[in-house]
């Protein structure tokens, strides 16, 4: 329903500008919340492209714990100024499984009559998984399938969350889990792999 709501406004590509301007939204509302929270805006903008399909707003912060129990209060600051306008999955599950998903997807409206409703991800992670998460929602989805199909490969395991090393595989089961390995940025997740390391721009496929 919102997907048709939308229908014609979604189909319009986000310039580059107007993504940091959304950016700086949400960098507002959080930094008024917490204090050294990392902002981020990942997918298609991380990569330098000219416009954007959505903003994908990766948020963390250094000491590990400040992440946690932001979204709720996050969002409800940027739904009192009408920047966000409709949801579309919004979960913090955090208390029942620590590590999992908080995240907000949904539509964001800059102020003024002449602009478009825009979607909008943000995800909020543990630290310990910010190289992982960084990675992930840099794309392009297809770098991503790559990468994790030679991480399988080479009997890792690398998802949005973390980099396991030493798994045993039998056909698609994984008969033994590994070992969960520290992924400190993007750099050491291309080093575990043997790859040379290469910068968003050049993530495309
Ligand atoms: N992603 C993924 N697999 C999916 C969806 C997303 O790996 N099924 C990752 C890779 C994407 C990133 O999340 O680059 C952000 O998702 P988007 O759909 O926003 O894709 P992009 O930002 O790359 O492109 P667009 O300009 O269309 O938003
Ligand atoms: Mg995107």
């Amino acid at each position: 329903m919102i997907g048709l709501k939308y229908y014609s406004e979604f189909l319009e590509r986000i310039p580059r500008e107007e993504v940091s301007q959304i950016e700086n939204v949400v960098r507002e509302a959080a930094a008024s919340l917490r204090t050294g929270l990392l902002i981020q805006t990942c997918g298609s903008y991380r990569r330098g492209k000219a416009t954007c399909g959505d903003c994908d707003i990766l948020i963390t912060h250094r000491d590990g714990v400040s992440h946690e129990h932001l979204l709720f209060p996050l969002v409800d600051k940027l739904k009192a100024t009408n920047f966000l306008v409709d949801d579309l999955v919004y979960t913090d599950k955090h208390d029942e499984e620590p590590g999992a998903h908080m995240r907000y997807f949904g539509v964001c409206k800059l102020p003024g009559e002449n602009t478009l409703s825009r979607r909008i991800d943000i995800i909020i992670v543990p630290y310990s998984e910010h190289a992982c998460a960084l990675l992930y929602f840099t794309g392009s989805m297809l770098f991503n399938r790559s990468m994790r199909q030679l991480a399988d490969e080479n009997n890792m395991y690398l998802s949005q969350h973390r980099l396991h090393v030493g798994v045993i595989r039998m056909g698609r089961n994984k008969v033994n889990e590994g070992r969960l390995v520290p992924t400190p940025t993007e750099e050491s997740i291309f080093q575990y792999l043997k790859l040379p390391y290469r910068p968003p721009a050049e993530r495309d496929y």
